[in-house]
C-alpha cells in the first residue's frame, strides 16, 4: 500500500500548523482537479473580460483558482497570501501561523481551452519576526491603508525573500493523471490523487546530471542573447557538432508540465530573457514560479539559474519580478550558464 501524503509529512516531522496549511492548499488544488476535469460541462472554459496585474487576459479557470486557493489559505490560518493573480498580498485578519503562502494558481492557462496539461505552483515561506498581526476586516493591502502592520510596501517586503529560504515548494499538475510533487527541504516526492487521496508514487525524484532533451520556445531565437543562441546551436548540430550527441525538443508551453517532464526523465527548461522586453528579466516570475520549481529540480540533484547565478540566491526586489530560467540537468545547465560566464 502506498504511503499517503498526511503520513508523509507527519513521517517527516512537519510541524502541524505547516501540515494543515499544505493540506488545506491541496484540498483547493482537488477542487479545482474536478473543475479543470469537467472543462466545458462545468461552463469554466473560456475568457473571464478581465486582466490579471501582470497585464494578461484571464481565464475563468483562472479566477475561479485563484479564489479556491485563496480562501485554503485563508482558513488554514497562513499569515498573508500572494498571487499571480492579485497585485499585492491579501494579509488575514485571523491568522493562525506564521507562514506567507505564495502560488501561480493555474501555470499554462493558454492550454486550459485546447485541454493540454496545467496546473498549481506553490511555495510557502515564513513571516519575519517582529512584524504584528493584522486584525479586522480582510485586507487587500494594495487599497486598504488601515492595516495594522503598516502600509501596503511592509506587507509586500515580508515576502521579498531570496528562495533558499522556502520551507516548502509544490505543483499540481492537472494531466491524464493529477499529480503533486513536493519538497520540504529533504528530498522531491512525486504523489498521485485517487478517490481525494494522494498516495506516493515517486518518493525521491531524481533529475539525470546528463540529457539529450531540451525544453524552449525556439519561435523566440532571433531575440536571445549569444550564449543561449551559441548553446541551442550546438544541441541542433547534433552527433556531429561539439556536443557530440543528437538531442530532441519539447515545449509544451505549461512550466508545471515541462518541468514535470525533467523531474521525471531528465532534460532541461529554459526560458531566457529576450530582446522583445530588454527591461525584463525574463517571462517567468520568480517568486512564485522559478524559486518553487528551482527548490524542487535542486532537492532532486538538479540545477537552476538565471544563466548567471542560482536562482534560489536571488534577492528579489519586487513581488512579481521576473527571471530568466535554465533550469534541469546538471551538467547540461552549467555548460549553459558557463557560456553566459564566458
Ligand atoms: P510562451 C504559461 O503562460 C507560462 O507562464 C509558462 O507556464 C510557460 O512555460 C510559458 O509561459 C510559455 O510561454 O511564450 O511559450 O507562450
Amino acid at each position: 500500500m502506498p504511503q499517503r501524503l498526511s503520513e508523509f509529512l507527519t513521517q517527516g516531522n512537519a510541524p502541524n500548523d505547516l501540515t494543515a496549511v499544505i493540506m488545506k492548499l491541496l484540498e483547493g488544488c482537488v477542487t479545482i482537479s474536478e473543475e479543470v476535469r469537467r472543462g466545458a460541462l462545468a461552463g469554466v472554459l473560456g475568457e473571464a473580460g478581465s486582466d490579471n496585474v501582470q497585464g494578461e487576459h484571464q481565464k475563468k479557470l483562472d479566477v475561479i483558482s485563484n479564489e479556491i486557493l485563496l480562501a485554503a489559505a485563508e482558513q488554514a490560518g497562513a499569515y498573508a497570501i500572494t498571487s499571480e493573480e492579485m497585485e499585492a498580498p491579501v494579509v488575514n485578519p485571523q491568522p493562525t501561523n506564521d507562514y506567507l503562502v505564495l502560488f501561480d494558481p493555474l501555470d499554462g492557462s493558454s492550454n486550459i481551452d485546447v485541454n493540454v496539461s496545467i496546473g498549481t505552483i506553490f511555495s510557502i515561506l515564513k513571516k519575519p519576526n517582529g512584524l504584528p498581526r493584522a486584525d479586522g476586516p480582510r485586507n487587500d493591502v494594495a487599497n486598504d491603508s488601515s492595516w495594522r502592520g503598516g502600509n501596503a510596501d511592509e506587507a509586500i517586503q515580508m515576502f521579498l525573500q531570496p528562495g533558499t529560504r522556502q520551507l516548502v515548494a509544490g505543483y499540481v499538475t492537472y494531466g491524464p493523471s493529477t499529480q503533486l510533487v513536493i519538497t520540504l527541504g529533504n528530498g522531491t516526492t512525486s504523489f498521485t490523487l485517487d478517490q481525494n487521496e494522494w498516495w506516493m508514487t515517486t518518493p525521491s525524484m531524481q533529475v539525470p546530471v546528463d540529457t539529450k532533451e531540451f525544453s524552449i520556445n525556439a519561435s523566440n531565437a532571433r531575440h536571445w542573447e549569444p550564449p543561449v543562441k551559441r548553446y541551442v546551436d550546438e544541441m541542433l548540430a547534433g552527433k556531429t557538432g561539439p556536443l557530440g550527441k543528437d538531442f530532441n525538443m519539447r515545449w509544451i508551453a505549461s512550466m508545471v508540465a515541462d518541468v514535470h517532464r525533467v523531474l521525471t526523465r531528465g532534460g532541461t527548461f529554459m526560458y531566457p530573457r529576450d530582446a522583445r522586453e530588454p527591461d525584463k528579466a525574463g517571462k517567468l516570475r520568480l517568486m512564485y514560479e522559478a524559486n518553487p520549481m528551482s527548490f524542487l529540480i535542486e532537492q532532486a540533484g538538479g540545477a537552476s539559474t538565471n544563466g548567471h547565478q542560482r536562482i534560489l540566491e536571488l534577492q528579489p526586489q519586487k513581488l512579481h519580478e521576473r527571471v530568466a530560467v535554465f533550469l534541469g540537468s546538471r551538467n547540461e545547465i552549467e555548460r549553459v550558464t558557463g557560456y553566459h560566464k564566458g
